[in-house]
């Protein structure tokens, strides 16, 4: 009998840009095999789960993909090769300092006839030129790749497709999964076509569970890879039992245990051997520091430590 998850890829069809994707993920994990890079693939964001086959309405969660975008940026210093997995329109790195209105607030208009100019504010240069200039390097140098997904079942074939192209890379590959991915979907065999009615009164939406995905991707897609896990809850009393039960489950490296409220000052690392707290300390968040910068950190020096217990 089909497991859970191969049913859902019988099942579901792959989005329409789904070979464009296939390729460029292709490409850019032989190039940096080749090169003997690592390559980190970072989820990034929330998925949709639509309501209809031509969707008006879906179910949605909070995720704007802070996390992910910014820890992009401190594997991009550490050397990582990054593939950027994110929904679409969320959170990106390098341009999300300039999210919205503060992008505008750096600019200034000069002379607003025809010889108009625009030029940074002097005070702006100093923000802007740090993160413009790792921006160009990440760029110039093909260090980034940046995949889109939108529902639930684009980032699953996605999610595959990287992994079929990380597995060469052995133990070189990293996999940091921070999208929030919803646990619920409705399948598309029991979606309707065209918009719900409200003639028809208040519909009853049935949701059903999500495969999980984590246990074919760390037994059989990636299986040397280190492969990291965000759990995130609302009660703090049960994150490090969920987070524990996860890595007995799936036999990967390592969960990150978050609550949604503290997310952006502490998280929870838990291991086969042991759990303890990240945090920023007071004089840390005053500095403007992210917690992204303390969670790459550590994960790196869990990941050389992983490569380096191969190699006798
Ligand atoms: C996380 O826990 C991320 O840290 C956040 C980041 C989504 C909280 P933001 O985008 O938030 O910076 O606002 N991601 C994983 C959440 C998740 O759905 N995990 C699944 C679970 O908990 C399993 S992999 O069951």
């Amino acid at each position: 009998m089909a497991s859970h998850w191969e049913e859902f890829y019988a099942t579901h069809l792959p989005p329409s840009d789904f070979e464009d994707n296939r390729m460029l993920l292709k490409e850019f994990c032989d190039r940096h095999n080749k090169s003997g890079d690592r390559i980190v693939l970072v989820t990034s964001g929330g998925t949709t789960v639509p309501l209809e086959h031509n969707t008006v309405r879906f179910v949605d969660n909070f995720s704007a993909g802070t996390r992910g975008a910014a820890s992009a940026e401190y594997f991009l210093e550490h050397g990582y090769a990054v593939i950027f997995m994110h929904r679409l329109k969320s959170l990106e790195p390098y341009t999300r300092h300039f999210n919205g209105q503060k992008f505008m607030d750096m600019l200034e208009l000069n002379d607003r006839g025809p010889n108009t100019t625009i030029t940074v504010k002097p005070d702006s240069v100093d923000v802007l030129a740090p993160i413009l200039a790792n921006y160009k390097v990440a760029q110039d140098n093909g260090k980034i790749l940046y995949v889109t997904f939108t529902t639930v079942s684009d980032y699953f074939w996605l999610l595959r497709s990287a992994c079929e192209c990380l597995q060469p890379l052995g133990t070189k590959a990293l996999l940091y999964l921070a999208a929030a991915v919803s646990d619920f979907y409705i399948p598309s065999n029991q979606m309707p076509t065209h918009k719900i009615q409200s003639g028809a009164g208040a519909p009853t939406i049935s949701l059903q569970l999500v495969p999980k995905l984590l246990a074919p991707l760390v037994s059989l897609w990636v299986p040397q890879a280190y492969v990291v896990s965000f759990k995130l809850e609302t009660d703090e009393s049960i994150l490090i039992t969920k987070a524990r039960d996860s890595l007995n489950k799936y036999k990967h490296k390592l969960v990150i245990g978050n609550i949604l409220q503290t997310r952006r000052q502490k998280v929870v690392f838990v291991t086969p051997e042991s759990s303890y707290e990240v945090s920023l300390t007071r004089d840390q968040m005053m500095n403007a520091m992210e917690i992204e910068d303390l969670i790459v950190s550590n994960i790196v020096i869990g990941h050389s430590d992983y490569i380096g217990s191969f190699k006798y």
